[in-house]
């Protein structure tokens, strides 16, 4: 970290990279850092690649969707491997350096640079670089890692959350933060089309192996008619597992046609990083994602045998 904070400091234009279907950790990471890098008269950029959901509206990020420029330096943050940047691959390859700072053990270490480490969230290493670049923290910055933190926490609420979570959120909370609102635009308010979804990925589980497997799906043509945004989708993850009695809840969607997006949890003893890792994705011990292109069925199938051996194996 201390050679990272030393690379930042001796560049001047820099970029920084959210995963794509940006989350709360990987924005509030992004965000947090240019505004301190700003503060230390630094030109940053926080790249996006796409539209970020708009519960995080209200909070005035400013990102570019996508540039032609080149930075001296890169910064990847929450992406566990290159495939996370999609179409700003391109950027990220035209760098002089690159850095990538994750707390996904499955992390490729894809960068000139990395630094993965066992957080509960990757805001929390960058809450250590900023007081290592020497940058002021302020109630907007804090904003942003305590959004952070508490959306990879699920509020507090995951098996991720540990006693120095709270020692991190005990310091930022010094700064005035209205815990209350922040908490209430992203956790209790919804659009109407992701309460349509909720209902929709509701009556739509099926479970298998006496019920320790509930699966969810939502197909191009729900998600379609929806309009659903990215952001609508967030969330229902953990409908599936909620579930009593099940370890493995899956969620599959196809936003895109033909692009299946399978986002795995499991409750106390099913590795599903591990599952996800062998289609191309990866993630935690708990909560794990990939995407497969082909036809939703078969890659259901075929991941359920896989999910169901892993089950039995335990
Ligand atoms: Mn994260």
């Amino acid at each position: 970290m201390q050679h990272i904070a030393k690379i930042m400091m001796a560049s001047n234009r820099i970029a920084l990279l959210s995963h794509v279907s940006p989350d709360g950790d990987t924005l509030g990471s992004c965000f947090a850092l240019q505004l301190a890098l700003q503060a230390l008269g630094k030109e940053v950029e926080v790249v996006t690649g796409e539209e970020i959901p708009p519960i995080f509206d209200f909070l005035n990020g400013r990102y570019l969707i996508e540039t032609e420029k080149i930075y001296d330096t890169v910064v990847c943050l929450d992406c566990g491997d290159i495939g996370r940047l999609k179409d700003r691959k391109a950027l990220f390859d035209r760098a002089t350096t690159t850095i990538n700072i994750d707390h996904h053990m499955t992390n490729s270490n894809f960068a000139q640079h990395n630094v993965v480490e066992e957080h509960a969230s990757t805001s929390e290493m960058v809450l250590a670089l900023i007081e290592r670049l020497g940058a002021p923290l302020t109630k907007e910055i804090a904003t942003w890692l305590y959004v952070a933190i508490t959306t990879d926490t699920g509020g507090f609420k995951y098996s991720n959350t540990k006693a120095e979570t709270h020692v991190t959120i005990a310091k930022l909370m010094a700064y005035d933060l209205d815990i209350a609102e922040i908490n209430r635009r992203i956790f209790e308010m919804m659009t109407l089309t992701k309460l349509k979804l909720t209902a929709h990925t509701m009556s739509n589980i099926h479970f298998y192996e006496n019920g320790k497997i509930a699966v969810a799906t939502l197909d191009y043509e729900t998600l379609h008619q929806a309009q659903a945004e990215s952001g609508d989708i967030d969330g229902l993850t953990r409908i599936p597992i909620s579930v009593e009695g099940v370890e493995v809840g899956m969620l599959a969607t196809e936003v895109v046609k033909g692009e299946i997006k399978i986002s795995f949890r499991s409750n106390r003893y099913v590795n599903v990083a591990e599952i996800a890792t062998k289609y191309g994705g990866g993630g935690h011990a708990k909560a794990a994602g990939c995407s497969v292109n082909g036809e939703m069925e078969h890659i259901l199938a075929d991941i359920l045998l896989t999910v169901t051996n892993a089950l039995n194996k335990e």
